[in-house]
């Protein structure tokens, strides 16, 4: 029996996360907008993706970017109007691009209406829309994601209401259900102007455990993640998408492989999910090696449980929350930064699922060195920076707090797209609400599209490549060498077709020993990341038993 390719639109397709603000300015105020991403449709359709996921573009007051939303049917007007938007989903959709929308709904901003009212009174229809302490006393000592506590008092309800962000974020209760039936107005009348789907912010954290649940001493979050009962809310939520023939992605932070089918299986609350055990891997201090075992365990985890039929993947190596991947798990130094960008990216666009490639990485864009405190915007990082500042002396302080942020800080994802080598990377005509970065000279759309050897062409290679092969959509997975240290070797396989991945994952050369079964097969090359030093390395054009592999080398081969 010959397997379908696939059975849905978006198992085929290759997903691009744009974050707008940082995307393409338009009308020159140094903000990216709707109409920036509208002047790069042509550039989307040409690198080969097939669905866009916009982070929030809602009215805000922009305490964490967006992700506080005080008017979920209005477009925030830095970014444009609401007929930019439709024009967006339009022109998207003419050129072959879906189009999906981020969805925040664990929390709103404290400016928002229904919050508002919430604080007017007990008696008040929108109180209950939020979570409230019974008296003045916190409840819990619960730390909240983004530090401090997760109450707030009000003092004029001589009451804490709860929010596992910031505290310009309340947490909706979703115990509520005109609250629910409200948010599930919302989503309808979205998905009724044209979008594609959603992908669903911080959703594992819905549901809280009693207030006297201790938090576990590894894990401060555990109260208000990914909690029992949680699925309640979840198939409402999901009854709600199934109305319409759309794509959703949950941010399901705290899901284990384990759980997998129940998230995304076929009668999954989505139809994938971002999981967190491969990302949160990365590696902090450069001087120390990424745990290549760690990463294949997780990623591989995840391959084995969502495999073809049982529910789906969703791929990734970088989003908006975290700093760029070329820098903490590939290798950023002049030598190695090209290799190790192609590296990873071959790594994960070839496993199973959706690939989303976050807007920069095609380029290898890196993490930035900031220099100056104020060059830092997100809330995060805000945070960090006051609770280490106030000791010690100053200035040295400064010195250490910079080199921090500019390998952890979420900032790093979020400077200017680099089109070009003009002063503001060709994002925008005026000085841009974040700091470019000044390797935007070099690193740049106009120059990788000259290069012929650019990561931004081999990520164009890696698309094709994907798509031009049934095995590389659903094929199964198996890794060969969970154990080695240094490289990844796994085979996706669909009948008579296969394809073999080998990838090293460090700066060091790599010496593997295959396993019988991969050999004796008629492998041929099909893709490598250093075409260019062909002659420097030894690119082997098929598998031998014993292979020898250069700092970051990779090696694609297929046998029919
Ligand atoms: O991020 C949520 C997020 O990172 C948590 O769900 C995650 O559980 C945590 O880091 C693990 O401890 C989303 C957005 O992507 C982010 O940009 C927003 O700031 C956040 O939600 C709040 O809306
Ligand atoms: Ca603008």
């Amino acid at each position: 029996m010959t397997e379908k390719r696939t059975d849905k639109w978006w198992q085929d397709a290759v997903a691009y996360q744009i974050y707008p603000k940082s995307f393409k300015d338009s009308n020159g105020d140094g903000i990216g907008d709707l109409n920036g991403i509208r002047e790069k449709i042509g550039y989307l359709k040409d690198l080969g993706v097939d669905f866009v996921w916009l982070n929030p573009v809602y009215q805000s007051p922009n305490v964490d970017n967006g992700y506080d939303i005080s008017d979920y049917q209005a477009i925030n007007p830095e970014f444009g109007t609401m007929d930019d938007m439709t024009q967006l989903i339009e022109e998207a959709h003419a050129n072959g691009i879906k189009v999906i929308m981020d969805l925040v709904i664990n929390h709103t901003s404290d400016q928002h209406p229904w919050f508002l009212e919430a604080c007017k009174g007990e008696d008040n229809p929108y109180h209950d829309y939020y979570i409230w302490s019974d008296t003045a006393e916190k409840p819990n000592d619960w730390q909240s994601i983004f530090g401090g506590s997760v109450w707030e008092y009000v003092p004029s309800l001589k009451k804490n209401y709860f929010h596992v962000f910031a505290k310009e974020q309340p947490d909706l209760n979703w115990e509520n259900k005109q609250m629910r039936e409200s948010i599930f107005r919302m989503i309808r009348w979205w998905l009724d102007q044209g979008i594609d789907g959603f992908r669903i912010d911080a959703i594992s954290h819905i549901k809280k455990s009693s207030w006297e649940t201790k938090a576990r001493p590894d894990w401060p979050h555990s109260p208000f993640t990914n909690v029992k009962g949680i699925g309640k809310y979840l198939k409402e939520l999901s009854a709600v998408f199934k109305e319409y023939d759309i794509v959703t992605v949950g941010e399901a932070s705290g899901v284990t492989a384990e759980e997998a089918t129940e998230w995304v299986g076929n009668d999954g609350y989505f139809n994938m999910i971002f999981e967190f055990e491969h990302i949160s891997l990365w590696q902090r201090d450069k001087s120390e090696a990424v745990d290549v075992v760690g990463l294949k365990r997780a990623l591989g985890r995840w391959q084995k449980a969502l495999d073809y039929g049982e529910g789906w993947n969703a791929l990734y190596m970088e989003n908006h929350d975290v700093p760029r991947s070329v820098s903490v798990f590939g290798n950023d130094t002049p030598q190695y930064w090209a290799r190790s960008a192609k590296a990873l990216a071959t790594m994960y666009l070839l496993l199973q699922g959706t690939p989303f490639i976050y807007q920069g990485q095609e380029l290898g864009m890196p993490n930035m060195t900031f220099t100056a405190i104020d060059q830092l915007d997100d809330v995060t990082a805000k945070n960090q920076i006051k609770a280490l500042l106030g000791e010690k002396d100053q200035a040295t302080k400064t010195l250490e707090i910079l080199e921090l942020m500019s390998s952890i800080s979420r900032d790093n994802s979020r400077t200017p797209m680099q089109w070009d080598k003009s002063d503001n990377a060709g994002f925008s005509t005026a000085k841009p609400w974040m700091a470019v970065n000044p390797n935007h000279k070099t690193i740049n759309v106009a120059q990788q599209k000259k290069e012929s050897s650019s990561i931004l062409n081999y990520y164009k290679q890696l698309i094709k490549l994907r798509k031009s092969k049934d095995v590389l959509a659903v094929g199964h997975y198996e890794d060969y060498l969970p154990t080695d240290e240094q490289v990844y070797v796994y085979e996706r396989f669909l009948e008579h077709e296969r394809v073999l991945v080998i990838v090293n994952l460090t700066k060091e050369q790599a010496e593997i020993r295959l396993p019988q079964t991969v050999l004796g097969k008629n492998w041929s090359l099909l893709l490598t990341n250093m075409e260019e030093d062909k002659e420097t390395s030894a690119v082997t054009e098929t598998v031998t038993e014993k292979m020898t592999l250069e700092p970051y080398q990779t090696l694609v081969y297929a046998h029919n």
